[in-house]
């Protein structure tokens, strides 16, 4: 019992090693997750997705600003995004019932933390099986103080994202 006391105590740990970003921010990347339906094979299952103001599924940022995304939560059952993979301040993690309770349908969270790598990630929903049913999508981290001149982004597998939708 006592060996669990620290790990414990790490959870709502402030913000601190990782710079400071304020929480509340106008300018914040607003991403929406939704209920909509694909097709497969010639049959119609609900699922969820993850997008952005300009339809993107994929979200990026650069190594050194923060973080800032404003999530709503535009679905009909409570949910939250996780990270995967990011190193932030445990209340940004995004787990619901572990570091941060579920956001409710019709609600928004703001994420907001310093970010402090790069590389490829994603972000997923830590919610029952919201992830099983497509709730997850790239989060790309790019790096900073780099020149990015004549650099491409990779573009996606179009089996995982080509998604026929049967309407809307
Ligand atoms: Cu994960």
């Amino acid at each position: 019992m006592l060996l669990l006391l620290p790990a414990l105590a790490l959870l709502g740990e402030p913000t601190g090693s990782y710079g400071s970003c304020e929480k509340i921010t106008p300018e914040a990347t607003h991403i929406q997750i939704i209920e909509t339906e694909i097709v497969v094979e010639g049959k119609s299952s609900k699922v969820f997705e993850i997008i952005q103001p300009d339809g993107s599924p994929v979200f990026y940022k650069t190594e050194g600003m923060c973080f800032n995304v404003t999530l709503e939560n535009a679905t009909s059952v409570p949910s939250s995004l996780h990270w995967h993979g990011l190193l932030l301040p445990n209340p940004e993690d995004g787990v619901a019932y572990v570091t941060q309770p579920p956001i409710l349908p019709g609600e928004t969270y703001t994420y907001n933390f310093e970010v402090v790598q790069n590389g490829t990630f994603w972000m997923h929903s830590h919610f029952g099986l919201q992830e099983q049913k497509l709730m997850a999508a790239p989060l790309i981290l790019l790096p900073a103080k780099k020149n990015l001149t004549g650099m491409s982004l990779p573009s996606l597998n179009p089996l995982l994202f080509n998604r026929s939708k049967k309407s809307g």
